[in-house]
């Protein structure tokens, strides 16, 4: 075939780069992980090759006997994983999942609780700058003052007041286990659906350190595959069979158009992986990895919402350990140490959303290239030392120094 050549230096160049980005530096995004080789290869595989707008067996293009399998294999590993009725795996990302969602059981309009965005909630939970916040009456819940733990008096005020159509649970910045049981009894006391996005905690869920929202009488369980379930980017919705017909609809046509039929491949590839024992030893190292991160950063005097954590990350407040030190000065100074986290909001906020005064850090990563409680402790204490030496670049040069150093021991992708 007449492929270009010669080859694409200045982009191969760039990719090169990232691996060695990824193999030199903590990765501390409790949003990100890292793949399998199987993954991958699935990822880059041919199916990206291919058109299947449609369904398996209902596709609106030729050539898909391979695809429906495909597809099929990646549904039904999905509802075995979590014991649900149906699977829509075509989702190009957790977002898309929640607005399919929305445009299958809502009309415009419609009033719907979640959990605010300075809370711990995401964007598509009702934010005002997010289609959901712009085309659903999002009522917010949040956090209790005295635990900064889901308050659901709040919870069951708003929906007696506010009568919702659907109560979202779910959080993208919130540390503590989520159990599905209130929401469900508050769902059904004013007659609403009751969704829960596990776009954070799908793996904690498949590998059985967190109750499953499916077990627990959620109607429809939103999920992000790249995160704690460490597969590829993309989302995937599960509900009850009432539902299928509904949610598949608004997936496509409603929302999307063709499938990403290599990331639908490689979700079946991580479904595999989930289902398999070494998933569930996975799961605990995550929680245990973010308990002794947790330990390690209170032990350095910085304050983290809740008291600690019960699941892949810690919020840290930084106002009581530094007043002018915002979490977005924090971060710039963990990056030029080869520490990569993300800033965030702590609940109640004074700083805006793109200055904040938190920081959000996870162990799905560093706990997927081996490091354990040990390596925490060391990053908890490499964290503190940036961050009171944040103007000092030898300081920082010295951190980046014992980082690339630790990281030479757990290197992701050697082979790379
Ligand atoms: N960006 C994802 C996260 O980091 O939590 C949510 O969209």
């Amino acid at each position: 075939m007449p492929w270009p050549e010669p080859h694409d230096h200045d982009l191969f160049t760039l990719i090169d780069r990232e691996v060695d980005r990824q193999n030199r530096t903590v990765q501390l995004i409790a949003s990100e992980n890292f793949t399998s080789p199987a993954v991958l290869r699935a990822t880059g595989s041919v199916l990206t090759n291919k058109y299947s707008e449609g369904y398996p067996g209902k596709r609106y293009y030729g050539g898909n006997e391979v695809i429906d399998s495909v597809e099929d294999l990646a549904r039904d590993r999905a509802t075995a994983l979590f014991g649900a009725e149906h699977a829509n795996v075509q989702p190009h990302a957790g977002a898309n999942a929640n607005m399919a969602v929305y445009l299958a059981t809502l009309e415009v309009g419609d009033t719907v609780l979640g959990l605010r965005l300075d809370q711990g909630g995401h964007l598509t939970h009702g934010s005002p700058v997010n289609a959901s916040g712009r085309l659903y009456n999002f009522v917010s819940y949040g956090v209790t003052t005295s635990d900064e733990r889901i308050d659901f008096d709040q919870v069951r005020e708003a929906a007696l007041a506010h009568r919702p159509k659907m109560i979202v649970a779910g959080a993208t910045a919130y540390s503590r286990i989520i159990d599905s049981r209130p929401f469900r009894a508050i769902a059904d006391e004013v007659g609403a659906l009751f969704m829960f996005d596990a776009a954070h905690i799908a793996g904690l869920i498949a590998g059985g350190q967190h109750p499953n929202p499916v077990e627990q009488g959620a109607d429809i369980m939103t999920f992000t595959t790249h995160k704690t379930l460490r597969g590829p980017r993309g989302g995937a919705i599960l509900c009850t069979k009432a539902l299928a017909e509904r949610i598949d609809k608004a997936v496509f046509p409603g929302l999307q158009g063709g499938p990403l039929d290599h990331v639908v491949a490689a979700k079946a590839v991580a479904f595999f992986e989930a289902a398999q024992p070494e998933f569930k030893d996975y799961a605990a190292r995550i929680v245990a990895n973010a308990a002794a991160l947790a330990e390690s950063l209170a032990g350095h005097g910085l304050r983290l919402v809740s008291g600690g954590t019960d699941n892949h990350l810690v919020l840290v407040d930084l106002r009581s350990f530094d007043a002018d030190l915002s979490g977005k000065k924090a971060r710039l100074a963990l990056d030029r140490a080869g520490i990569s986290l993300n800033e965030n909001t702590v609940p109640d906020d004074p700083r805006p959303p793109y200055i904040t005064s938190g920081l959000r850090i996870g162990t799905p990563a560093v706990t997927t290239q081996g490091m354990g409680e040990a390596e925490m402790a060391t990053i908890g204490a490499l964290i503190h030392r940036t961050l009171v030496g944040r103007d000092d670049e030898h300081e920082i040069a010295a951190v980046r120094a014992a980082v690339n150093e630790l990281c030479e021991a757990f290197t992701p992708y050697p082979d790379a």
